[in-house]
């Protein structure tokens, strides 16, 4: 049956502005690509390799059809340690550059919270900045992203990466990240950041227990009030492993990734942020032909 007379194309089709003439359009589900740039343990071949590597796997994720490439170098894992912005510039700006070099109209974006970092990855050729402490951090990155006028992704956090896991707790976490989205939002107002620039994310896993991901992931549709661009990352995440304790597929938690991304999308999610490109991009043309169809 058909539920509206209008036709898609008269819908709005939101996009996010990149640098001049490079914009990232909304108008189906996109696909964040995870890069990590961290010390191959098992050998001792240098910085180069580890950064050969680390770019050679992003361009095998724009293959598969990510539409952004998210570079790391330091890991936010529950209890992993800092490390300094240079070690982490020597880590992220090789890889940018590489893919930069061999695939000028990749879509980049830099995880990191530190602004030193984000400056120079923005002028290797980084897109939009990628900050899991929403600005709160390091009290130079606000200056950053207003001055480069990229896009940012305001991310919600309880506590630190090393302190988060200890006992989070809420009386309603989808109240409560609501909440502090709309502090960042006057933060940024107040510092000159434009909010079409910015993309909100609920933070699956910061400070989070099981039944706060599950709340998150089934509530999504809450955080549209907003207005804007939503991204969700529950890719291998911690809560899937401890609904699937037996799950397999070395060791990746496919399936229940692919679950968790596609009910983010089901609920209005606009970007997500997965390790395995190819099976998500299979999972969300469907989805895409689902929700079309209707
Ligand atoms: C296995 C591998 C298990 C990785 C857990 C993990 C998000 C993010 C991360 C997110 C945004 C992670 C940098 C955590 N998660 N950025 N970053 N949103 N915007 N853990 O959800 O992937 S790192």
């Amino acid at each position: 049956m058909q539920k509206q007379t209008f036709t898609r194309s008269e819908e709005i089709k939101p996009v996010i502005h990149l640098r001049p003439g490079r914009q990232l359009e909304l108008s189906r589900p996109l696909v964040m690509g995870i890069v990590n740039v961290t010390p191959d343990s098992f050998s001792d071949g240098g910085r180069f390799l580890d950064a050969d590597r680390a770019a050679s796997h992003a361009l095998t994720l724009q293959d598969d059809g990510a539409d952004i490439l998210d570079i790391g170098g330091e890991s936010t894992r529950p209890g992993a340690d800092p490390i300094s912005s240079e070690e982490e510039l020597q880590r992220v700006i090789p890889v940018i550059e590489a893919i930069r070099s061999d695939s000028p109209d990749a879509i980049i974006s830099v995880d990191t919270y530190k602004a030193d970092v984000a400056r120079q990855a923005l002028t290797a050729g980084a897109d939009l900045v990628n900050d899991i402490s929403a600005l709160r951090f390091d009290a130079e990155m606000v200056s950053v992203i207003a001055e480069r006028k990229c896009p940012l992704v305001l991310m919600h956090m309880q506590g630190t990466p090393q302190t988060m896991q200890q006992n989070p707790h809420y009386s309603d976490v989808v109240q409560e990240i609501g909440e502090f989205f709309e502090e960042r939002l006057s933060y940024c107002e107040s510092h000159g950041i434009d909010r079409a620039r910015i993309i909100l994310d609920p933070g699956i896993g910061f400070g989070k227990r099981l039944s706060d991901n599950l709340e998150i992931l089934g509530n999504v549709s809450e955080f549209k009030r907003f207005g804007m661009p939503l991204l969700v990352g529950a890719s291998r995440k911690g809560f899937i492993g401890m609904l699937n304790p037996e799950s397999t597929t070395a060791d990746t938690r496919i399936g229940g990734s692919l679950a968790a991304a596609v009910m983010a999308v089901a609920g209005g999610a606009d970007i997500v942020r997965v390790h395995d490109v190819a099976p998500t991009v299979e999972a969300l043309k469907i989805v895409q032909a689902i929700r079309s169809h209707a």
